[in-house]
């Protein structure tokens, strides 16, 4: 038994895994309360071999909860305030409040001492950036970063649950060859590639790729790196892949970027072309650490690496970074009484 009065707010995806994992790591929950909307309000979860109701969320949800995390959604917006009033830190999963000066954005690896900060609220970063910043962090304090152009393959569970379900059946009807029908994506995404993700800006770019591009500077505590991103679907089922192109400040070979990665935190490197060791979606499935192989020069530049970088979108990418975050808190004395 621990001594935390503990919130989830969403039954989805995320709001499962968080549970799954607060489970795995055995978080000290006193008191565990799993929020919803109406939709899912009456239904039950097991957590630790024990059922739970699903309540409606509403403002007054949260009195006497030391920590809630928001798996995502409109309800951080909704209820994330009232949470903080009553007196819980908010970890929270969407994007709502990541780019507000007085939140915090937090990946454990990178930039844990951004926790001492908050105001009640702390955000986890888009699934996207996350993976990519734990990899570009052991560069960037060895020789600098100058730019990044970043590809990401994402998986179909970063658009949800019913985003899973349309790939099996798209699938399905393929191979049977019936006639699709698509219901999230806007394009059949079975046997298929689509570079959209999220809504498109006047810019020209998905909301998805502004996220990678503004969510690193934040991270990084550095305005100056240009970051440009082309975010894309793809038919697997969990786990982004990303290719990262890097222009340091100073030279780093491949070697000793591989070096760097393989000590830092975080980072499990698989870089083994002899064998056809590299990272790939079904091997990071069900892990929390990011995968980083494929790395090499590029010769194109003076101070240009390449690597291929994979990771569990649902676990290091949303869930457990959430939960590492309050994993620091306690660590810090910051949670609890
Ligand atoms: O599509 C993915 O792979 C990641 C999706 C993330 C996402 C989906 C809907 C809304 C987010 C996010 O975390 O940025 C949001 C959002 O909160 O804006």
């Amino acid at each position: 038994m621990g001594n935390l009065n503990v919130a989830v707010v969403g039954t989805g995806a995320v709001g499962q895994m968080t549970l799954k994992i607060l489970e795995e790591r055995d978080f000290p929950v006193a008191s565990l309360k799993v929020l919803a909307t109406s939709r899912s309000a009456g239904k039950t979860v097991t957590f630790k071999g024990q059922e739970y109701l699903i309540e409606e969320t509403t403002p007054e949800s949260f009195a006497g909860i030391d920590v809630a995390f928001f798996a995502g959604g409109a309800a951080s917006k909704m209820f994330g305030p009232a949470a903080v009033a009553a007196g819980a830190v908010v970890i929270d999963n969407s994007s709502s409040f990541r780019m507000d000066p007085e939140v915090p954005l937090v990946v454990p690896e990178v930039n844990p001492q951004d926790v001492r900060w908050h105001k009640g609220i702390i955000a986890n970063p888009n699934c996207s950036t996350i993976q990519m910043v734990v990899a570009l962090k052991p560069l960037y304090d060895a020789a600098g970063i100058k730019r990044v152009v970043v590809s990401t393959y994402q998986a179909v569970s970063g658009a949800g649950q019913e985003a899973i379900e349309e790939l099996q059946q798209q699938s399905r009807q393929i191979l049977d060859g019936k006639e699709i029908t698509s219901k999230v994506f806007p394009w059949q995404i079975a046997f298929n590639c689509l570079p959209h993700i999220d809504v498109f800006l006047e810019n020209g770019y998905s909301k998805e790729e502004m996220k990678m591009v503004n969510e690193t500077k934040k991270i990084m505590g550095d305005e100056r790196i240009q970051v440009t991103a082309t975010t894309v679907r793809v038919p697997v089922f969990n786990g982004h892949s990303e290719a990262i192109n890097i222009e340091t400040e100073t030279k780093l070979t491949a070697a000793e970027a591989r070096e760097l990665l393989r000590k830092a935190p975080g980072i499990i490197v698989v870089d083994d072309l002899e064998a056809k060791a590299y990272p790939l979606a079904t091997q990071a499935d069900g892990r929390d650490e990011v995968f980083v192989g494929r790395i090499r020069e590029d010769n194109s530049i003076a101070n240009g690496l390449n690597l291929w970088v994979v990771s569990d979108n649902l676990r290091k990418g949303a869930a457990t970074n959430s939960i590492q975050i309050a994993e620091l808190l306690l660590k810090e004395g910051l949670l609890g009484k």
